[in-house]
């Protein structure tokens, strides 16, 4: 290697005074044509062709092509290694056959880092082609694969949309506990833990909290992992997700929640519209279309799919995965619309802080969101007299001294009020046509997976 050239070259990079030149991101180049240019990135793929190589480099926020040739580089091909992680000094020439439009010319390298081993799984093809298992288990270097990391780029896109949404409808962002003296959920899916001299459990969901900052600001929400003991082993449960959840006051009906919601995936598939296009593309991801969203009583859907699709009803409180399959599909024969609101859950399948509907105290006014077959989020109106929430804990056989500091919140008054919870990875996977949650899990957490 020259390495006159090479420190003349990088002496600035590593200079952050005033006379330091940028680095160029990928989408600054095509401005820089005819320049010799500074940036860094990973070495994706090296193809090697007679006389000269392509060589793939992993930016920030795209692949971009670069060209090695005696002619212009400093330094030897084999200095380069898949997934070593460098800074380039390269010319950008124009190139009518490269799809850009032009060609990176590599003149310098200065290697930061290399693998001190071939990597286990081939990551740089299109797609990493290995079971869910594997590309699991290799967590780490898989999501370095372009696919696999548009996934979780879009992931973040959807977060960002939905904090856009939300700080424009004046909801103030909140971080709430996760470790917490009593479950809000119920049900034994609860993880406990040993916290010193007492026992305390996981946050199943911000529930309580968030409607304790009903009575704070009005409208909060909340982006952040909660935690569910699901013992089963399925392909829409995780043990830790990402819950996306709101509350808002003052509502005159539960109705207000799904409009809400409604307007904030409309929100969101705009944003991703105009944000992740070449992600989008690469995943061969086709959006849906948000109008307005169906909604359907839960007895009128569950006797519909029954007369439909010629099936028994065994479980009247709740819909067996199958039912919410066949029900997307009859709503998108019938509306044309990948998405139903399903209203009206029975009080018996709803949690204690369900609000019942006051013409029929055997429902909620409650909802669930479908989405392509699978639920993706629940929701509805909470109890907010102090007298009914009390009287809904009595009759549930609940210890009501445990739920001393929530009941604080009705006691001291607060707005009628109601919000929901979107589990995050199950709307990406959904939006994204996987099948198993954990494909749109960075790191996910199942009965049998902790690491990595
Ligand atoms: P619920 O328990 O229905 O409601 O959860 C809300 C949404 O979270 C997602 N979800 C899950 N995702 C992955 N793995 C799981 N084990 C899992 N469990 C739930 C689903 C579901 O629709 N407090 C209420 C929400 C509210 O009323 O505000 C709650 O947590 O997408």
């Amino acid at each position: 290697m020259n390495t006159t050239k090479f420190t003349e070259l990088f002496t600035v990079s590593t200079n952050t005074g005033a006379n330091a030149s940028p680095e160029t991101e990928a989408c600054e180049l095509a401005s820089h044509m005819g320049e010799t240019v500074r940036l860094h990135g990973s070495i994706y793929k090296i193809r090697r062709m007679s006389g000269f190589a392509f060589v793939l480099l992993r930016m920030r926020d795209a692949i971009i092509q670069c060209v090695y040739s005696n002619e212009y580089a400093s330094f030897p091909l084999d200095a380069l290694t898949e997934e070593a992680c460098v800074r380039l000094v390269a010319e950008v020439a124009a190139e009518e056959r490269a799809r850009a439009g032009y060609e990176l010319r590599l003149k310098d390298v200065q290697i930061l880092s290399t693998p001190s081993e071939i990597l286990p799984i081939v990551i740089n093809q299109k797609q990493v082609n290995t079971s869910l298992e594997n590309l699991l288990d290799y967590r780490p270097i898989t999501l370095r694969n372009e696919k696999e990391r548009a996934i979780f780029r879009i992931q973040a896109a959807i977060c960002t949309a939905f904090r856009e949404f939300l700080n424009g409808e004046h909801f103030t962002e909140i971080h709430s506990p996760k470790i917490a003296a009593i479950g809000a959920e119920g049900g034994a899916n609860i993880f406990k833990l040993p916290y010193f001299d007492k026992e305390a459990y996981l946050a199943q969901s911000p529930q309580f909290y968030k409607q304790m900052m009903v009575g704070v600001f009005e409208r909060v929400y909340e982006i952040a992992p909660v935690f569910r003991a699901e013992k089963h082993d399925t392909s829409r449960h995780l043990n830790e997700y990402t819950s996306v959840d709101f509350e808002m006051g003052y509502i005159e009906s539960f109705e207000e929640i799904m409009a809400m919601e409604n307007r904030m995936l409309r929100h969101c598939i705009l944003f991703l519209e105009e944000n992740c296009t070449a992600e989008l593309s690469l995943l061969n991801c086709a959006l849906p279309e948000i109008r307005e969203i169906p909604q359907i009583p839960f007895a009128a859907a569950k006797e519909w799919i029954a007369s439909a699709c010629r099936r028994e009803i065994t479980d009247m409180l709740d819909f067996e995965p199958e039912e919410e399959r066949l029900l997307c599909e009859l709503v998108a024969k019938e509306t044309g619309s990948e998405f139903i609101f399903v209203t009206h859950y029975p009080s018996a399948k709803r949690p204690f802080y369900a609000m019942d509907n006051p013409q029929n105290s055997e429902e909620t006014l409650s909802f669930d969101l479908l989405f392509r077959g699978l639920e993706i989020t629940t929701g509805g109106q909470r109890i907010h007299s102090y007298k009914e929430q009390l009287a809904k804990l009595r009759v549930r056989g609940m210890h009501e001294e445990l739920f001393e500091s929530y009941l604080m919140l009705h006691k001291y008054a607060v707005p009628p009020h109601g919000g929901l919870g979107l589990g995050l990875e199950r709307f990406t996977a959904q939006l994204l046509g996987f099948e198993n949650v954990r494909s749109a899990t960075l790191f996910p957490r199942d009965i049998h997976r902790l690491m990595p």
